[in-house]
């Protein structure tokens, strides 16, 4: 039977949610107007888009009146504000959530039904705002919408972006619908164009010999055209920048008049006793408010992004010289400092344009912070509250890792040099307002900036963190006794391998609150990571297990499971997430079971569908929805997955008529553009889709697809209609996960390892709920100790040594034994993952299965080589 679409959905639902004929009246009249007066358009020179901003417009202009309520109220009530900063918030897009969160959802499609419209057509106009990597900026977006669920006087601080996350495209010849083999033997050919230009010029020249006209066309005889490019980026990762406010941004207010100057560079004196930062080079940041509404509450919080505007004045100097062109022209150097986000996760950089971004956020929004906190009604009778003292009670300032950490001297200096008080005062202020969540302990991503950039870039700040050390490690002296071992290991300056700021330290010491992200994760960072921190502040170390917002991550992207769940428990679900264990009841309900399974068919079809428009791959909607998508990376294992299916693979080849649970298997995610390895895992998961997908022995029963260009708009798509959520990583590097939480929150399983918050799911769940596999972090730790050594699981198991073989000899690489040769020594000689460890494990959850389950049995024999025939 045809799946129910969301539209069709939507009409049942809005029979039980009946849109007010007033409101569905209003949406249109107001959905007119702005076609005509925002946009300038009429019905006949409209484009989609236009239809789509018009109705952004609509709803935007239910949320204003809210939007200013509520920050009225906040004016007149004075509460405690909670200020959530950070250098990503992953948000995706906002038209549908926010009709959902104000519950005009109805009416607007009821309305643009009435004019011959497709609201989810119109869904699918809005560019992501894809203004973070992953998983720390993703719970930055949730925790904003949770945030004003619960009605807390909440800001996101951050920075606008020009350009988000870049945008994945997969240079494939057989997608181009060119056969790799056919480009080889192509001996001459006109690739000696890059597109629309050389074509245009190849056509003026047939056009010109047409007409008889005597004409020469003169060009360069490149030694590699185009296509060659194209043969060597086979199955390879393109980042394409991602120009998201083309069309402008219709969800976003600039305010210049709120305007803030920020200093960069410049020195220290002391004048009167009091040091001073002088000499500054000065940039301006212009903040851009976007509405964050809760959930059927009429609180409308603000995210408040920071964008760099170049004084009117910068580079005066050359304007003496009389170089105005150049002076105007340099501008674009200030602006660039929220021209684009770093595109790396769990990974430190160290790029002087990044410490840049980091202090411009912190500064900002500090001068914000302190503004409104004097400027506050309650604050004082007179012109502006002036007892600082009083600032931890009505400011929370929450560090989203340490990318903003420099908020600590910052605020401090503000207390010190600005509003004059002693050290003492503004160290106790801010500690009790700041606190610190970290979301990693992998190594490459901690933060520590070398001594000689801070000290050029923010000299005054540098002197701060040295007088904070210095107090901190005159503390830690008294306190033990003046272990030098103690002393070295907590201290904020570290002095190995030149002098660098630990980041994490900094945060630790500035903070009252320091946070891990799941209950594993905050246990290995008082073990492990911050060892010496706990020991001397147990107090301070606490665990705040991630969360997502059910909103998005059910309510909004699966509406036919979550009309299913009301139908049974009513909707107090959708704020309430832990009334979701009534359905307890109906677990064992054979009707209930039945509506169950046909809702996650009718989302597989519609995903099949999906991916067969984006990727021109026909899946069959009966197989088990195999999925991981997740930023890649050498921790989370692609490869096991990887090597996984080759397993299946051989399985297959081996035995073409045993009983197979056909499967299609999905891995999606970006690498960071700069991360060898993970470009050349895609490249191998590409490689062996193709060989797989192209072996007629295996027909219908094993498809493996590469999910180009995940993202938040993506994971929507997916999470619904998934089968098996991969979650894999070595035990104990996963901070948390949260795409974990989005699977099963949508009935997926799960296949992981006991890491992150799998852990805490496994209980809740129970243990029989979930496929558990692998090492725990204390058999991880033992291996480790014990030295591993992967040869040894390679020659235990034959089907491991066959996969790591075929990896070596070109298998999966037309017959070349180099293509792949790095991931093999990787895997078999510096695997800090622990790869094959685990393999056997994943491999005998799979086999039980096979046994228990669909009655198949592994097969062990060696296969012929493909290319023998
Ligand atoms: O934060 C992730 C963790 O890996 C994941 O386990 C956790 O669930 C999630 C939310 O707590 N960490 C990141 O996503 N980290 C980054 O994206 C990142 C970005 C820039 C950096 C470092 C890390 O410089
Ligand atoms: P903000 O939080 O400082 O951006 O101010 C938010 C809102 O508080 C404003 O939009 C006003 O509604 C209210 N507000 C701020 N300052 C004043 C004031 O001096 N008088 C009255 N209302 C104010």
């Amino acid at each position: 039977s045809k799946p129910v679409s969301d539209a069709d959905r939507r009409k049942q639902i809005s029979v039980r949610h009946i849109a007010p004929v007033e409101n569905v009246a209003n949406v249109k009249k107001s959905f007119n107007r702005h076609l005509h007066y925002t946009l300038v358009k009429d019905r006949n020179v409209a484009t989609p888009r236009d239809y789509y901003f018009a109705l952004a417009n609509t709803v935007k202009d239910h949320l204003t009146a809210r939007w200013i309520r509520t920050q009225q109220y906040y004016y007149e009530t004075d509460p405690k504000r909670v200020y959530y900063l950070s250098l990503e918030f992953y948000m995706g897009r906002s038209l549908n959530n926010t009709m959902i969160n104000i519950g005009i959802q109805g009416a607007c499609d009821e309305a643009m039904y009435q004019m011959g419209m497709d609201l989810e057509e119109l869904e699918e106009i809005e560019e992501d705002a894809g203004l973070g990597n992953g998983g720390l900026g993703r719970l930055a977006a949730c925790f904003l919408d949770s945030m004003a669920t619960l009605g807390m006087a909440a800001y996101g601080y951050g920075l606008r972006y020009d350009y988000g996350i870049f945008t994945q495209r997969m240079v494939n010849g057989e997608q181009m619908g060119l056969d790799l083999e056919d480009l080889e033997d192509m001996e001459d050919d006109a690739g000696l164009g890059n597109g629309g230009l050389g074509r245009l010029a190849a056509c003026f020249l047939d056009s010109m010999a047409t007409m008889g006209m005597p004409a020469y066309g003169y060009g360069i005889r490149y030694e590699h055209g185009i296509f060659t490019q194209i043969i060597d980026a086979n199955g390879e990762q393109v980042e394409v920048p991602d120009d998201w406010l083309r069309y402008g941004n219709p969800w976003e207010k600039a305010r210049p008049e709120y305007m803030i100057p920020i200093n960069f560079y410049g020195r220290t004196i002391e004048e009167d006793g009091k040091r001073k930062w002088v000499d500054c080079q000065t940039v301006l940041a212009m903040p851009y408010d976007s509405p964050i509404p809760g959930y059927n509450n009429n609180c409308v919080n603000t995210m408040r992004l920071w964008s760099a505007k170049s004084p009117n004045n910068f580079n005066l100097r050359f304007f003496n010289d009389g170089d105005y062109i150049q002076a105007v022209l340099d501008r674009n150097l200030a602006e660039n400092i929220s021209r684009v986000l770093y595109p790396n996760d769990n990974s430190f950089g160290g790029k002087e344009l990044r410490l840049k971004q980091e202090y411009f956020l912190c500064a900002a929004t500090l001068q914000d912070v302190v503004r409104r906190f004097k400027h506050s009604k309650f604050g004082c009778r007179k012109v502006a509250r002036t007892d600082f003292s009083r600032m931890p009670e009505k400011v929370a300032i929450q560090l989203n890792d340490t990318h903003p950490a420099m908020a600590i001297p910052e605020l401090m200096r503000i207390l010190l040099d600005e509003e004059n008080l002693d050290w003492d005062t503004a160290w106790d202020i801010t500690n009790k307002c700041c606190a610190y969540t970290n979301h990693t302990i992998l190594p490459e991503a901690l933060e520590r900036w070398p001594i000689d950039l801070l000290e050029r870039l923010l000299p005054r700040h540098l002197e701060i963190i040295y007088t904070i050390n210095h107090n901190f490690m005159a503390y830690v002296a008294e306190r033990y006794n003046h272990d030098q071992e103690k002393m070295r290991s907590l201290s904020i300056v570290e002095e190995e391998g030149g002098k660098r700021i630990n980041m994490a330290h900094l945060a630790i010491v500035g903070s009252h609150a320091v946070n891990g992200v799941a209950r594993l994760h905050s246990e290995l960072i008082k073990s492990d990571l911050f060892y010496n921190f706990h020991q001397m502040w147990p107090e301070k170390f606490q665990n705040k297990t991630n969360g997502i917002t059910p909103r998005r991550w059910l309510l909004l992207c699966n509406p036919a499971l979550s009309d299913l769940i009301s139908d049974k428990i009513g909707e107090d679900w959708i704020v309430h997430l832990e009334q979701l264990a009534q359905l307890k009841q109906y677990a064992d309900d054979p009707n209930f079971q039945r509506e169950v399974m046909k809702v996650k068919s009718d989302n597989k079809q519609k995903l099949a569908q999906y991916l067969e428009e984006q990727t021109g791959v026909k899946v069959n909607p009966a197989s088990m929805f195999d999925i991981q998508v997740k930023r890649i990376h050498e921790y989370k294992r692609q490869l096991l997955n990887v090597l996984h299916v080759m397993t299946l693979y051989n399985r297959i080849k081996q035995n073409p008529n045993a009983p197979f649970v056909p499967r299609t298997v999905m891995i999606g995610g970006k690498a960071a553009p700069g991360y060898y390895m993970a470009k050349q895992i895609i490249k191998l998961f590409n490689r062996v889709g193709s060989v797989i997908n192209n072996d007629p022995v295996v027909g219908d029963k094993l498809k493996i697809i590469f999910l180009e260009n995940y993202r938040v708009t993506y994971a929507e798509k997916i999470m619904p209609g998934s089968d098996l959520s991969e979650q894999i990583s070595t035990a104990g590097t996963e901070a948390s996960g949260t795409g974990n939480m989005k699977f099963m929150l949508n009935g997926a399983l799960t296949v992981g390892t006991l890491d992150g918050a799998n852990v805490e799911m496994a209980e809740e769940m129970g243990h029989e709920n979930i496929f558990i596999f692998g090492m725990t972090v204390d058999e991880v730790k033992s291996l480790k100790s014990k030295g591993y050594d992967a040869k040894t699981y390679y020659e235990k198991n034959p089907e491991l040594k066959q996969v790591i073989d075929q990896l070596k000899s070109g298998y999966y690489s037309q017959g070349n034994p180099d293509e792949f040769i790095d991931i093999y020594n990787n895997l078999m000689y510096h695997d800090i993952y622990l790869t094959l460890a685990d393999y056997d494990s994943s491999d005998r959850t799979i086999a039980d299965y096979g046994r228990d389950i669909w009655g198949v049995e592994p097969n062990f024999e060696k296969l012929p080589d493909p290319h023998s025939s």
